[in-house]
């Protein structure tokens, strides 16, 4: 485990919807105060353009792993739409597979604002960031980046300059963050998934065996970096 403090890089390896995510957060508030809890977006879904079926599939997979392995944290895939086809493909696969529903599920939000606006406290989230850790772009790595301020791009440049597809950097996020201020986020994971998109740099050209491995080392290397947050 890491000291707390320290960046760690794992390398290569509103509506009936509403009503479900309020019974999931004051049942995560009664039941799991003060349990680690880790929100993440869909890596490499959206600008990236991976494959959702492919994608889901390697979510649940990665998932389930955690939660045998470890005895402690919860993992939560969080999308913006109340109507996402990732978050319906994963709930639909992690019931079949009977995964612990405390330990894993999925939430409608924006994962800059789960607590003030969702009532769901996530002490780490993750970023779909890019390969350069560059604040901007679009998508979550633009509202991670504008939300936490000035404070999380010093703190990541003092962990990584770049990331390679397939690995993650954990960045402790500063107390003076607003982030961490409001929405009690200690720490952000930074993820480089593979991307399918020909107008962004390193495109797999549809080459799903490469993707395949490169998103499950995403999620490994997420969730080992997550996992080294909660012991
Ligand atoms: N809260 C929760 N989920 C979100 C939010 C949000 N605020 N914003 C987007 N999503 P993407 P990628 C979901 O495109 O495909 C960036 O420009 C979104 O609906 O952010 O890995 C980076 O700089 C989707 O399900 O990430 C990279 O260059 C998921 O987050 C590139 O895009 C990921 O969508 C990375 O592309």
């Amino acid at each position: 485990p890491e000291a707390i403090g320290t960046c760690s890089i794992e390398v290569e390896k509103k509506s009936n919807n509403m009503k479900k995510n309020e019974e999931q957060s004051k049942q995560s508030v009664s039941s799991v105060i003060n349990s680690h809890t880790l929100a993440f977006p869909s890596i490499s879904t959206a600008d990236f353009q991976f494959d959702l079926e492919r994608a889901s599939d390697i979510i649940v997979d990665t998932a389930a792993e955690f939660v045998q392995k470890h005895d402690n944290g919860r993992l939560v895939l969080v999308d913006l739409s109340q109507k996402s086809r990732i978050l319906s493909l994963v709930k639909d696969k992690a019931s079949k597979k009977s995964i612990d529903s405390s330990r894993f599920f999925t939430f409608v939000g924006d994962i800059t604002q789960l607590k003030s606006k969702g009532g769901l406290q996530c002490n780490v989230i993750a970023n779909a960031a890019n390969w350069r850790l560059k604040a901007g772009g679009g998508g979550v790595n633009a509202a991670i980046f504008n939300a936490a301020g000035e404070a999380l791009q010093r703190a990541t440049k003092e962990c990584a300059d770049t990331l390679r597809p397939g690995s993650s950097v954990s960045v402790p996020l500063p107390s003076t963050s607003p982030l961490h201020q409001k929405e009690g986020v200690t720490h952000v994971i930074h993820v480089l998934g593979p991307n399918m998109n020909p107008m962004r740099p390193d495109c797999l050209k549809n080459d799903y065996t490469k993707g395949c491995k490169i998103l499950h080392d995403a999620y490994n290397s997420l969730f080992e970096n997550f996992a080294s947050i909660v012991q």
